[in-house]
């Protein structure tokens, strides 16, 4: 997909030619071109590391529409100086191994990709202050399955909530937690982190920011309050933004307060496929069964009936299901 935009290039001068043989996606269209990672993007400027400097880019041209985001892989020309003032271009984007999308509800037809080539999705949710919302992990447990994500649960602000409550309704669905409190140990955070890259995502004043100052001392990340009264944070955070972890021990992205995860994108056959086990099942459905409540032949039914399936495992799949295309949050 890649080289279609160099073909394209009005950078270049000379007419493109005709290919003899087909290009590869590796083949570089720009010989001088150097790779960098997406850190940051700030009204179509983007913050790139390169060389571990910080290199500010805009897109080239023959990019033309295609969104560059935080995670995106890049292969930049010009200036990568990273000194004051200096600007270099954005000439390819390799080809994304992961997209986290969402819109912004499910009536809404636009699609954002909000991040690329993240390994894991860190759904951080405070047990108080603000109020754990149920519905909204599901949510995101879904965007996760359907991108291919791991993810992970992070409870924090364990020191004003039990996590125990929250817990056992994951429990089933086998997703990995750590949970966190202020001034907490963060080892478990930490080896849950290690080697990958992973995404934060969750409502303002969950804690995010927080979390990241912690585990990146150099982050400065602004932190804000929690509104006593309505128990909404103040949306703090404005744009994503990707740092090293600590002994170069792999990626953590930092992103703005959600209010709503917009699934529109997402197909309810694709969700079946993150849970094999229950996917096995299924293969005498009906046609077209979704695999939900209402189903009337539904193998996960006759699973549950004959106790080959765990009921509470079936009923959270279930859940996550229909938090699909209710659009509550
Ligand atoms: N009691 C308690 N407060 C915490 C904990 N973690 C974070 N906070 C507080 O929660 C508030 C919001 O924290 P932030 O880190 O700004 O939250 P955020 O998720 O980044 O919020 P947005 O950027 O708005 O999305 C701050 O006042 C933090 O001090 C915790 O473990 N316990
Ligand atoms: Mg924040
Ligand atoms: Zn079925």
């Amino acid at each position: 997909m890649t080289n279609r935009y160099g073909e394209h290039d009005q950078e270049h001068y000379e007419r493109p030619r005709r290919r003899t043989r087909p290009r590869t996606k590796e083949r570089p269209t720009y010989d001088d071109a150097v790779d960098g990672v997406v850190v940051t993007v700030d009204r179509g400027r983007y913050t790139l590391l390169v060389d571990g400097r910080k290199v500010m880019a805009m897109k080239a041209r023959p990019l033309g529409r295609k969104g560059v985001v935080v995670g995106d892989r890049v292969r930049v020309v010009g200036d990568v100086s990273g000194n004051d003032g200096s600007l270099s271009r954005i000439v390819e984007v390799t080809e994304r191994v992961t997209t986290l999308r969402r819109t912004a509800d499910d009536d809404d037809p636009v699609e954002r990709i909000i991040v690329a080539n993240a390994e894991q999705l860190v759904i951080v949710t405070a047990l108080a202050d603000p109020e754990p919302q149920p519905r909204l992990i599901d949510r995101a447990l879904v965007a996760a399955f359907d991108a291919g994500m791991q993810p992970l649960l992070c409870l924090t602000k364990a020191d004003l909530a039990d996590p125990e409550t929250l817990l056992s309704t994951y429990r089933s669905l086998g997703v990995h937690w750590v949970v966190t409190e202020r001034g907490g140990d963060l080892d478990a955070v930490r080896e849950r982190l290690s080697g990958k890259t992973s995404v934060m995502v969750g409502s303002s004043g969950v804690g995010k920011s927080t979390l990241v100052n912690a585990l990146v001392p150099t982050a400065h990340r602004d932190v804000g309050v929690v509104n006593t009264v309505t128990g909404r944070g103040r949306h703090t955070s404005t744009s994503a933004y990707m740092l090293e972890l600590p002994g170069a021990d792999g990626w953590i992205i930092d992103t703005p307060g959600i209010r709503s995860f917009g699934l529109a994108h997402v197909q309810p056959w694709t969700l079946i496929e993150a849970f094999p086990d229950l996917d096995e099942m299924t293969e005498d459905c009906p046609r077209g069964c979704t695999h939900g409540d209402d189903e009337p032949e539904c193998g996960l039914d006759v699973a549950v009936t004959e106790g080959t399936a765990d009921p509470e495992r079936v009923s959270s799949f279930r859940r996550l299901l229909a938090a699909r295309s209710v659009s509550v949050y």
